[in-house]
């Protein structure tokens, strides 16, 4: 398949970064009009840091405007920062917040058709067509990863099977029997798939044809990725989204696997020192941050990602022209991300707080087991509830879970010690132990 096969809008794709910069600067102007006009949160920052839509002419101005947190989307929860009237709401997607509430993110009829068009150039950079048949194993519902994967993959017309995630077997069993080509979920997933169906003895090009995968949600390193191309016999490509601006597909990679092609026409990236919030320049690692300027719904103004990593506007030889940015190497806040769902410490400890029997001591020990990452939660129990019967530490256990996965979404192990054996810090509390090697 030659490289152009794999451009899905070459007019937008491969534009001169001049003509680029244009089309920027008109719709970043429409978007701040629109906002200011529409939601009044922005309009008060806006009007708080003496800024007025006319003053942003071009890219450049975008440094004029206030950022926006994902505390923000919490405190307007869930409406408030809606610049369309409701009824042009066709979807809500949502994912974690640093308390129990989520954060929600509403799209108009066109918003998610953009989304759309993202999702679909990622899948043609991985070579997908009609002919394809896409299997997408990312979770469907709230969460941006199976809605989008599956948008796209119908858009470039391809056969696609909405599998969402989970049950391994049933997974390979429909992988074989239907032929899927083109597989999309969390590259831990991708892992455990790839070990599975080794284990059962089936061989990828003979029972499996998969050729190629669209993995992210999470952060993975280069050796996971020939691990998986090597598991599978595929091409592994990494994309990459957030609820907060349009789920999967605000940047994928090309088949040079070289770091993943921003959709610039459709968001602007910046990256900034996370400490002072000024620019840094392509090339220097930074803070991630993003403003949409073609979303009606929820636009975004300078949304803080806290993911760090660097741009690099460099030329491509796929003949993309959008500025590419490397793999994920942090955060600068404390969200972890566990089976490509974003967990705060925040969140367990709101939990944690509310049952008796229990110390506002713990820790939380992640690790990748079988290709899965698996969290701990450690915390002490209180002196009473230590020389209390076993059968009702037993109820505190059950009751830490089950809240646990009904306020963060996962099944997270509870190990319930001793009062006193978590060490104290004498600075900050050090409450994350992550053991994954990515
Ligand atoms: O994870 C959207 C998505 C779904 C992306 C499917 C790719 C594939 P959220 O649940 O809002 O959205 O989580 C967003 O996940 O800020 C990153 O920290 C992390 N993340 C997403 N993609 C990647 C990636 C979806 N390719 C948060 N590499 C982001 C590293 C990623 N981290």
């Amino acid at each position: 398949m030659s490289i152009q096969d794999r451009i899905y809008n070459p007019q937008m794709e491969c534009m001169s970064r001049d003509e680029r910069a244009q089309l920027q600067g008109q719709r970043l102007r429409k978007t701040v009009e629109h906002v200011y006009k529409n939601v009044p949160m922005y309009r008060k920052r806006m009007d708080e840091q003496g800024v007025k839509p006319e003053d942003i002419r071009t890219v450049e101005d975008l440094q004029l405007l206030p950022f926006t947190e994902k505390t923000d989307l919490r405190d307007e929860f869930p409406f408030g920062l809606l610049a369309v009237p409701k009824d042009q709401i066709v979807r809500i997607q949502g994912s974690s917040g640093t308390t129990g509430k989520p954060i929600v993110s509403g799209y108009t009829e066109n918003d998610v058709e953009v989304w759309t068009e993202m999702v679909a150039r990622a899948l043609s950079a991985a070579g997908g067509t009609k002919d394809d048949i896409v299997q997408v194993c990312y979770g469907y519902g709230l969460f941006t990863g199976g809605l989008g994967a599956h948008q796209g993959a119908t858009r470039i017309g391809a056969m696609t099977i909405p599998m969402s995630s989970g049950n391994t077997q049933r997974q390979i069993m429909m992988m074989r029997e239907l032929g899927s080509t083109i597989l999309c979920c969390t590259p831990s997933y991708a892992t455990y798939l790839g070990e599975t169906i080794r284990e059962m003895g089936l061989e990828p090009g003979k029972d499996i044809k998969l050729k190629s995968g669209v993995f992210g949600a999470e952060p993975w390193s280069e050796e996971m990725r020939q691990r998986i191309e090597a598991l599978l016999g595929i091409d592994a490509m990494d994309i990459y989204g957030l609820t907060e601006i349009a789920g999967p597909g605000v940047s994928f990679e090309c088949i040079e696997k070289h770091g993943m092609h921003v959709n610039e026409d459709h968001v602007i990236a910046e990256i900034i020192d996370p400490v002072t919030g000024k620019q840094l320049p392509y090339g220097t690692p930074g803070e991630l941050v993003f403003t949409t300027i073609t979303k009606d719904g929820q636009p975004m103004i300078r949304y803080r990602t806290h993911d760090i990593c660097t741009l690099d506007d460099t030329p491509c030889s796929c003949g993309r022209t959008m500025v590419r940015m490397g793999r994920i190497t942090g955060r600068t806040d404390d969200m972890l991300v566990i089976r490509g769902v974003n967990v705060f410490p925040s969140q367990i400890e709101s939990v944690l707080v509310g049952v008796s029997g229990v110390a506002p001591h713990y820790v939380l020990v992640v690790d990748r087991v079988n290709s899965s990452d698996t969290l701990e939660v450690k915390v002490e129990l209180t002196e009473e509830m230590f020389s209390d019967t076993v059968s009702h530490i037993e109820d505190i256990r059950r009751t830490i879970t089950e809240q646990i996965k009904s306020v963060v979404g996962i099944m997270v192990k509870v190990s319930l010690v001793p009062p006193k054996s978590i060490p104290r810090s004498e600075g900050k509390a050090k409450r994350i132990i992550d053991n994954r090697k990515i």
